[in-house]
This record gives C-alpha cells, sequence and structure tokens, in this order.
C-alpha cells in the first residue's frame, strides 16, 4: 500500500514540476489554478532540503488549485536566472526566488517586471530595487546573528576565543548573520576574539574542512565555534572528534537553523545552542502568491517567527521537530 501510495505521490509531484537549469514544460494557461515557477538555490543542506519538500508537499496537496514548476539550481546563479526565464516562457502567474547570492539579479528581474509577473523572495534577499518584486518572506538574519552571540556570551562566561564557520558567500543570510554577531561580540563581550571566520558554503563537508585548519592553526586556543547554519558545524563537530577534543565541552558550539541533526548532536552532549529558521514556508509563500494573483498588496517582509533551543531541552524537543 505505501508503495502505490509512493508512486502516486510522485506521479503527482511530478504533474506539475519542472526541474534543474530551468527546463520547463508549457503550463496549462487558463487552467484556474495558481501556476507558480519556483528557482530554488538547490541541495547545500538540511535546511534547504526541508524548505523544498515543504514547497513540493503543499504543492501536491493541492493539485487541483496550484501548479507547480520547481527548479533545482544546483547551487548557481546562472541557473536560478535561466530558471526565471522559462518561467517567463510559460507565462506563470507568480515566480518565487531564493536567491542564492545578493547581487546579479536586475537585468532577468527587470525583464520579469516587463512581463508583468510579480516576485517573491523566499529566505534569502536580492540587492535589487523595491520595484522588482513584491514582497520577501523569511527570517530576521541580523536577529538571529545578535541572538546567537548572547548564546555565546552565556556559554563562555563572557571570556574565550572563538571561530567562525561563514555561509555561502555574497548570501544575504550570510552578510546578516555575520553582521548580526560579529558586532554583538564586539560591543557586548569584548572579552570574547574571534580567531579566524571563513566560508563553509553552509555545506557539512566543507564546515568540517575548515574546522580541521582552524583546529590546526589554532588548537585548544578555540573555546566555541559559531556556524552561519547547523549543517557546517555538524561537520565541524566530526572535525574537533577527530582532533580528540569534546565537541559541546572543551569546544562549545552555537549554530542557526534547528534541523534534527543538531538536536541529536545537543542530546548527545556534543552541541549546545541551535538558534531557529523555519523552513516551513510553503503555506506562507503559497498564500502571498494567491493574494499577488488575485491583485493585493502586501507587506515589503512577512516574517517567521522561531525560536533558540538549547541542549538542556533537546532530547524533549526533538520528537517534536518537523525537519
Ligand atoms: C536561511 C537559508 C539558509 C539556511 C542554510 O533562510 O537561506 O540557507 O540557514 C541554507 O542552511 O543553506
Amino acid at each position: 500500500m505505501k508503495k502505490i501510495l509512493g508512486i502516486l505521490l510522485c506521479l503527482a509531484l511530478a504533474a506539475g514540476f519542472a526541474f534543474a537549469n530551468g527546463s520547463a514544460e508549457k503550463t496549462e494557461t487558463g487552467s484556474g489554478k495558481l501556476v507558480v515557477g519556483f528557482a530554488q538555490i538547490g541541495q547545500e543542506s538540511g535546511w534547504r532540503d526541508a524548505e523544498t519538500a515543504s514547497l513540493q508537499w503543499y504543492a501536491s496537496r493541492n493539485i487541483d488549485t496550484i501548479e507547480l514548476h520547481f527548479a533545482d539550481a544546483q547551487q548557481k546563479q546562472e541557473n536560478q536566472i535561466k530558471a526565471i526565464r522559462s518561467f517567463i516562457d510559460m507565462g506563470v502567474d507568480v515566480i518565487g526566488l531564493a536567491p542564492v547570492v545578493e547581487t546579479g539579479w536586475d537585468a532577468v528581474l527587470m525583464e520579469v517586471k516587463e512581463a508583468g509577473i510579480p516576485v517573491i523572495f523566499l529566505d534569502r534577499e536580492a540587492d535589487v530595487d523595491d520595484s522588482l518584486y513584491a514582497t520577501f518572506i523569511g527570517s530576521d538574519f541580523i536577529l538571529e546573528g545578535q541572538n546567537a552571540a548572547v548564546e555565546m556570551g552565556r556559554l563562555l562566561n563572557g571570556k574565550g576565543k572563538i571561530v567562525e564557520l561563514e555561509g555561502t558567500v555574497g548570501a544575504s543570510v550570510a552578510n546578516d548573520r555575520k553582521a548580526g554577531f560579529d558586532d554583538t561580540i564586539a560591543k557586548q563581550f569584548p572579552g570574547i576574539e574571534i580567531l579566524g571566520s571563513q566560508t563553509g558554503d553552509f555545506n557539512r563537508a566543507k564546515g568540517k574542512e575548515v574546522m580541521e585548519s582552524f583546529l590546526k592553526t589554532y588548537g585548544s586556543e578555540i573555546k566555541g565555534v559559531y556556524g552561519h547554519n547547523d549543517d557546517m558545524v555538524l561537520g565541524a563537530i566530526e572535525a574537533i572528534k577527530e582532533a580528540g577534543l569534546k565537541p559541546g565541552k572543551d569546544i562549545v558550539t552555537v549554530s542557526i537553523d534547528g534541523v534534527k541533526g543538531v538536536f541529536e548532536a545537543m542530546a548527545a552532549g556534543e552541541a549546545n545552542v541551535t538558534v531557529e529558521c523555519n523552513p516551513l514556508l510553503a503555506p506562507q509563500f503559497f498564500q502571498a502568491a494567491a493574494d499577488l494573483k488575485a491583485g493585493k498588496t502586501l507587506p515589503r517582509w512577512i516574517k517567521s517567527d522561531e525560536g533558540i533551543y538549547r541542549a538542556d531541552t533537546a532530547a524533549k524537543d526533538l520528537p517534536t521537530r518537523q525537519y
């Protein structure tokens, strides 16, 4: 039975989706459905996979009213731009975009504007004129960085040397999480020194690699690691253990997202804090798309709510986590 359901779901998903590199079949114009093109970044983290699953699951459950064309850009901006152009050709009602980096979008978004198609930025922003997009649905990344800094200050009692694993170079979320964290550390915790800060591109393997090089350079001087997402810190935890040190104790960890893996690490005493960043944005996204199709004006920023989770409640929280 499960197998049949799985096949049915795959068929439903395949009915409305385009995949990588922006290739997309013609849309059923005039079907009365809300036709949405979404140019996703890729599959760089557990958080991203959860967001993709949220969008595809929601569309598959509303197949009578929503036609989702989904493109996976494999972390390449040129693939997102190609996908956006294919959505224009298809004549979709709304285009969703999670901009992999902040810059380089003006030309293609001007083409979208000339085609009269509204744009929703999801989970990351682009540095473009306000006239080129209708709304941004996502978190306050500066606040996330600030909250992470306060947690690091508490864990180290305001004193110690740390390293920082940055997200994708040029991504709005990485810029803001860095600014929020570094400024708060400088202002509120002058006894904490950031020894090194380097991009791990939001993925686990690179996070491990960068932490290995930090450990080679600074060794046991390092008392804490801040990661712009959980996946990079999960990689760093592997490196810390392979260096014979105890993650969560010799080197405390603070990261952002709230994926299941970091709750498991906290429950095992190997991680300390995660600042939640909610990826389950499909309901807000499709509601905003429907409102735009109906000609409504939206707030410029639709904020997602999130909490802060610590090791002392991780085992209890774990069963409730949805991603
Ligand atoms: C946040 C999102 C970030 C996640 C990372 O809104 O853009 O991208 O924090 C993901 O895990 O790679």
